[in-house]
């Protein structure tokens, strides 16, 4: 990989900006391979739970034109089993690792987080923001300051991971939340999850496209607003952000970094482009880097957030 794309992240040296966010190809071993294998600088599981989950019926994935509708249903093979895959793929591989995992409450995630302790991961990050459980769980965590913050703090005490902090795009006080889980202790930010829980109707069939009804909306049509959260995000913290929602292309990996993102997560974006588009989207990066007289990202990082 090109050393202008060489970026740090937490004191860990990364070959690429690039992220493969939670839940897309982290399920397995060989998906987080290929994922490090086309480019990704460093690869993230589907969130794990303590115990195993089918997720819910099919259909769980629906496109539409402005972007993807998802309702996986939390499926996850379980922390232990997830953790294998994990040990598997660094047995192959030197790209960093976030681990995610899901609790529905402070102490399931305390459990979880003392379980990542003796695993392979570089980092841990606590999903506090699906949209698809909200009927069995309630409202995502990362709507209330006080569960981020009281969570955060508690994991915090107890995990060897520095700890990411994986936030909705759901609420009117971004600010206030991402204030109250940078004085929890979280070492950074990851935002958006996907948006809504938003519909798709078959006018043919009259009934919802997705099975669950409802489902995460991603890709294209979230960009500008995860440019925003991540801009807020940027303004009211000095934690470094993995920003996402709607990258497909190096345009918006650049847009994402002057917006305060330090990394990009890309996603939906794989099912537009397919895995290669971590490649695809390096290599876009360079020419920007180079059309613009830079010598490497980590300029655009330290010098060019966006201007009031
Ligand atoms: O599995 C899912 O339905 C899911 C999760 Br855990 C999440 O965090 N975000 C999403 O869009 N889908």
């Amino acid at each position: 990989m090109h050393t202008a794309l060489q970026t740090n992240f937490l004191g860990i040296d990364l070959a690429s900006p690039l992220v493969l966010p939670a839940g897309i190809m982290g399920l397995s071993y060989s998906g987080l391979a290929v994922a490090a294998r086309k480019g990704a600088g460093m690869v993230t599981t589907k969130s794990f739970t303590l115990q195993p989950r089918t997720g819910h019926k099919g259909p769980v994935v629906a496109e539409w034109s402005g972007g993807i509708l998802n309702s996986m249903g939390l499926c996850n093979p379980g922390i232990e089993e997830g953790l294998k895959e994990v040990h598997a793929f660094r047995e192959g591989a030197t790209t960093p690792v976030i681990i995610s995992i899901f609790g529905t409450s402070r102490e399931e995630f305390v459990k979880l987080a003392r379980r990542t302790n003796r695993s392979d991961g570089n980092f841990l990050e606590l999903n506090l923001s699906c949209p698809n459980v909200a009927d069995e769980f309630g409202t995502p965590l990362s709507a209330s300051q006080e569960k981020v913050s009281s969570i955060i703090y508690h994991v915090k005490k107890i995990s060897r991971l520095p700890v990411i902090a994986k936030l909705s795009p759901n609420v009117y006080h971004i600010r206030e939340i991402v204030s109250a889980a940078e004085a929890a202790g979280a070492d950074a930010i990851s935002l958006i999850n996907t948006l809504g829980p938003g519909m798709l109707i078959d006018r043919k069939m009259g009934k919802p496209i997705l099975h669950n009804r409802f489902g995460g909306v991603s890709g294209p049509c979230i960009k500008p607003i995860a440019l925003k959260l991540i801009y807020e995000t940027y303004s009211a913290v000095s934690l470094p952000i993995i920003g996402m929602g709607g990258v497909l292309t190096g345009e918006d990996a650049i847009e994402m970094i002057m917006a305060g993102a330090t990394l990009i997560g890309i996603g939906t974006g794989i099912y537009y482009r397919g895995i290669d588009i971590f490649n695809l989207v390096n290599e876009e990066i360079l020419r920007l880097l180079s059309d613009e007289g830079y010598d490497g990202i980590a300029r655009i990082q330290r010098l060019e957030k966006l201007r009031e």
